[in-house]
């Protein structure tokens, strides 16, 4: 049932899309850039490394160019902390803060508004090979990195994302890259570096208001709301415990200073609490962000677990669940359609997480990653112009549009829409045939082609969403 006083999106609402810098840039070791750990991490066979990727690094300006075509009203990328640091500290690479310089030059030349993501996915190599997260000294080398860009970049960076999907980096370790599998315990280990991270993440915010009181920053975890696979009462439990570990822990933090009661139980139970240093939790209070962002693909549903279940180890795929035996159980919900990688597309769930977050923490919200992977194909439209006709893609994102609409109806306060992705880019695991971006860039996984870009039909449509204020859909 529909508000009648129906709110609308606000006048100034950011209509944006997003990528990451190891997704996107290429130019991996170019202009004194140091190793991460995900340029170096192993690739499935078959598909493409992150050397190349789109080579957005020399293509910018065009890709910019573009994205004004295109109508967005912000720009959500992630710095490359070794283009800014080579090895996670020490002494900065001025070809690094030069290139960001620019490229947030030409996006304001365009009235876009740069969203700056601080840290997604790609440690330094050189900490990782210190210890990475699990050694004290990252919180230090992090905080260093972000005064770096908050003083080179904050006279113009109004926007500010601390770290992308940490509770993916913790729950998918495996496929991230996260978890180092030859200690004895690596799930204690991953949690003792979340709890490192969550204290970086506070300071960082601390940082931010202290260096630049009129930015915003904020976290992006991705959440989604989870499903009881049927009313059962210990299938409910399991969804409610599975929510806690996958969401709240994360969120209850950043926001609140606290660790959520229900997922440091489950650590507790399994031995994997992290140790707390004296004075951490003063570190951790009163850190509440300006926003709140979120990434969401699909939704997830759980069963209640026998215990006896051999565990599933990992999928491969941060989006696919991983039962905990003796807590929940992965399951496939009936109700909904799977895409071509096995995710459930389900936009009904997208705003039910919009009411969820905003319902339990009342801060604004901007969904900073939403969208379709799909292996698209360039064909020629009927005036002989290459494009992709990605019915599809446009499908998917109408769909999670009207939700996010509804939702913002019922008073949820949503203030931008990034979706995956501004262009193509290579995915984290499935390579550069799996595509998500309104602009289709010319490669396969190995023949780089000529990297031409071409606009798809998503692009056009996307455009008018845009200019319309998703009054056309
Ligand atoms: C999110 C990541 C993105 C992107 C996206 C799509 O988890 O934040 O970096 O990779 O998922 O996933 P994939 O590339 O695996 O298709």
């Amino acid at each position: 049932m529909l508000n009648p006083k129906s709110r609308q999106l606000t006048p100034h609402f950011l209509w944006g899309a997003s990528t990451s810098a190891y997704q996107v840039e290429g130019a991996w070791d170019k202009d004194g850039k140091g190793p991460s750990v995900i340029d170096l991490a192993n690739h499935t066979e078959g598909v493409t490394d992150f050397k190349v990727c789109s080579d957005h690094y020399h293509r910018y300006k065009e890709d910019i160019k573009l994205f004004a075509e295109l109508g967005l009203k912000t720009y959500r990328f992630s710095i490359s902390w070794t283009r800014i640091y080579p090895t996670g500290r020490g002494d900065i690479n001025k070809a690094g803060i030069a290139f960001y310089d620019s490229l947030i030059n030409e996006l304001l030349n365009y009235g876009i508004e740069p969203f700056v993501t601080l840290y997604h996915f790609d440690l330094p190599q050189a900490l990782a090979e210190q210890g990475g997260w699990g050694n004290r000294e990252t919180i230090d080398a992090f905080i260093e990195y972000a005064r770096t860009v908050f003083n080179h970049f904050g006279d113009r960076v109004k926007f500010w994302l601390t770290i992308n999907e940490q509770n993916m980096m913790i729950l998918h370790g495996n496929a991230l890259g996260t978890q180092d599998t030859s200690l004895a315990d690596p799930m204690k280990a991953l949690y003792q570096e979340n709890h490192h991270m969550l204290l970086a993440q506070a300071q960082v915010v601390k940082l931010c208001r202290q260096v630049l009181p009129t930015a915003k920053i904020g976290p992006a975890p991705n959440i989604v709301s989870i499903y009881p696979a049927s009313s059962h009462p210990e299938d409910i439990l399991a969804a409610n415990t599975y929510s806690a570990i996958r969401n709240w822990l994360y969120l209850d933090m950043a926001v609140f200073g606290r660790y959520n009661t229900i997922a440091w139980n489950f650590l507790e139970c399994r031995g994997w609490t992290p140790t707390i240093e004296k004075g951490d939790m003063e570190i951790l209070a009163n850190a509440a962000p300006d926003f709140i962002a979120f990434n969401y693909y699909t939704s997830q549903t759980v069963a209640r677990s026998s215990g006896e279940e051999v565990e599933k180890g990992h999928t491969g795929d941060q989006h696919l669940t991983v039962g905990e035996s003796g807590f929940y159980t992965a399951s496939r919900n009936t109700h909904l359609k799977v895409n071509e990688f096995g995710w459930e597309v389900d936009p009904v769930g997208f705003r039910t997480t919009l009411r969820e977050i905003y319902d339990r923490y009342q801060l604004p919200l901007i969904v900073t990653e939403n969208g379709l992977g799909a292996f698209d194909e360039l064909v020629k439209d009927e005036q002989g112009n290459l494009t992709v006709e990605d019915n599809y893609r446009i499908d998917f994102l109408r769909q999670h549009i009207e939700q996010m609409r509804l939702a913002t109806e019922e008073g949820v306060e949503v203030f931008g829409f990034c979706p995956w992705s501004a262009i193509d880019l290579v995915s984290t695991h499935q390579g550069c045939s799996k595509r998500y971006g309104f602009i289709y860039v010319n490669r396969d996984e190995f023949d780089l082609k000529d990297l031409a870009r071409y606009r798809k039909k998503s692009f056009y449509w996307y455009q008018q969403v845009i200019s319309t204020e998703a009054k056309e859909l």
